[in-house]
């Protein structure tokens, strides 16, 4: 008879999930035993390393990605990328192993305590089946409603005696089943809603990270092109949904209120795309929106729509429906927006480099269709003004704002894009959080460049405690870590430099080398 173990791994094969993350531990030993060739298992050294890894693999694919944590102790370790995961929107099944069923109830070693509870909220759905029967079938729940709109992450936790038992034969029919979300608008609305954008005298386009996620960032510039529209990314973006180099192209609006309104004043209509609006980060009271001003947001996210603070909001599928309003809008009058002034280029010759040197290298250097993955935190604004981004998929952010995101999921990535050269950029604060995914991208040899802005401090917080007025904060700098040292640890050739010269030289050889690297780069600090 079918075992429960057997129907899910043909579930898993059904969704097209033949790549499990994980860290395993004895919970989870009788779903892995006799681990079927045509699976591979992609082990990290940490939970936070396993979910970042399965995030980046999922946003990248646009498809549900498996994590295979043990227990309690080894969700704890993943919260983090749960949170990042909840906010990219980013489709995840999670399954933790807990204790045989027969020992659950007096508490032995590696129960699972309240096992639902504990990757509340930052699931769509948690859930321990009440017989081990009813496996599959939360399976195929979990699968079905991590991509469902709006995707994100959902979590088992599975008795590890359950594996092995019959599954009962009508579950077989879970195999069959298809699932899919429509969302387009109807012919009346796209032409309403077009109406409403044509009567404006003065648009502005703001696009989030589910234009990017829908691969929809042709349409967006069909829109804004026929708009005649400047077009702002939202604010805290953990994607890069339109092609910087567009001369439509403003920049990443910054993540206040009134930093906002200011930067749109005169703008009479603001049409904001696959983005919560807001995600504000610094408090800075202002005016919602500037004077005179109406809002219109598309989100795959009822939640997104409710929450929103001003505005209309429809929900539905982006993509869908921001290609329809591309085709249905007319060509406005008014003179296309002149392309914004570009930052000068940086000088050569400084040591430590700056940190707009090292991203003019490598924007140089890299191919054009190379996936920058940041977590260098005070570079960011930097990075959107310079760099040229114009493929979708081409730039992730962890969602949440949570460290530890980058380095994991630049490895997913790059595993989901093998014909895309993927670049790590980190920060030497960041950098420690998930370090381990050197020791995952060795072995698995995921040719990432990894980049590591060493300046020596935890230089967003420098600039943060200037905006909140702290002074005389501890624990903001970060001396004394060789990163050259801990990645060659962990099998991965590394090398450190401090001048432009040296940094290209490094660049262009990995960039050849075909297995991934990383180089320390000395940079200045310069928000200190
Ligand atoms: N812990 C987690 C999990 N997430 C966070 N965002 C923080 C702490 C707070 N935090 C935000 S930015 C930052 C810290 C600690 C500094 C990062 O420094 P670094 O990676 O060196 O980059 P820099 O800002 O110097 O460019």
């Amino acid at each position: 008879a079918t075992t429960i173990r057997d129907l899910t791994y043909d579930l898993l094969r059904r969704h097209g999930i033949t790549t499990i993350f994980g860290n395993p531990g004895s919970n989870e030993l009788p779903f892995l035993q006799d681990f079927p060739s045509d699976f591979r298992y992609i082990l990290a050294l940490h939970e936070g390393v396993a979910i970042g890894i399965a995030d980046g693999y999922a946003q990248a694919t646009g498809r549900t990605a498996l994590v295979n944590l043990h227990s309690a102790a080894g969700t704890g370790n993943a919260m983090g990328g749960f949170a990042n995961a909840w906010n990219a929107h980013s489709p995840l099944v999670v399954t933790a192993g807990q204790q045989i069923r027969a020992m659950i109830g007096i508490e032995p070693l590696l129960t699972n305590l309240d096992a639902t509870t504990l990757p509340k909220p930052l699931v769509k759905w948690s859930y321990e089946p009440a017989r081990a029967e009813d496996v599959p079938l939360a399976m195929s729940r979990a699968l079905h409603l991590s991509s469902l709109p709006a995707p994100g992450p959902v979590y088992l936790s599975i008795p590890y005696d359950d594996w092995a038992k019959p599954a009962e034969p009508e579950s077989l029919r879970l195999l069959d089943r298809a699932v899919s979300a429509a969302g387009a608008l109807d012919a009346g609305a796209a032409v309403a809603l077009a109406a409403r954008l044509e009567r404006s005298a003065n648009p502005v386009i703001v696009l989030g990270p589910d234009v990017d996620a829908a691969r929809t960032n042709q349409h967006a510039v069909r829109l804004a092109e026929r708009l005649k529209a400047p077009v702002w990314i939202a604010p805290s973006a953990p994607r890069c949904p339109f092609p910087t180099t567009h001369p439509n192209f403003r920049g990443l609006l910054p993540a206040s209120m009134a930093g906002i309104s200011r930067l749109l004043e005169g703008h009479d209509l603001v049409l904001v795309a696959g983005a919560p609006v807001f995600r504000y980060h610094q408090y800075d009271p202002g005016p919602l929106l500037p004077a005179g001003a109406e809002l219109i947001q598309i989100t795959c996210d009822p939640d997104e729509a409710a929450r929103a603070p001003m505005g209309d909001a429809i929900v539905g599928d982006v993509g869908l429906i921001l290609a329809a309003l591309a085709d249905t809008v007319c060509e406005a009058e008014r003179a296309a927006p002149q392309p914004r002034e570009a930052p000068p280029r940086s000088a050569p010759g400084a040591a430590p480099l700056t940190s707009e040197r090292v991203l003019d290298l490598m924007d140089d250097l890299a191919p054009r269709d190379a996936i920058y993955v940041n977590e260098s935190t005070s570079t960011i604004e930097a990075m959107w003004e310079r760099m040229r981004w114009e493929k979708p998929g081409s730039y992730y952010f962890g969602a949440a704002g949570g460290l530890g995101f980058a380095m994991p999921a630049a490895v997913g990535v790059q595993l989901a894009e093998p014909n895309r050269q993927v670049i790590a950029v980190i920060g030497d604060g960041s950098a420690n959080y998930s370090v381990t995914a050197l020791w995952t991208a060795a072995q698995n040899n995921v040719p990432v460049v990894f980049v590591i802005m060493r300046n020596g401090t935890y230089g967003a917080l420098r600039w943060f405690a200037s905006v909140l007025e702290a002074e005389r904060v501890p624990g903001l700098d970060v001396p004394g870590i060789d990163f050259v040292a801990i990645a060659t640890g962990y099998g991965m050739e590394a090398v450190r430099v401090d001048t432009d010269a040296a940094f290209a030289a490094a660049f262009a050889r990995a960039l050849k080398a075909g297995k991934p690297s990383l180089i320390e780069v000395a940079t200045a600090c310069h928000t200190a």
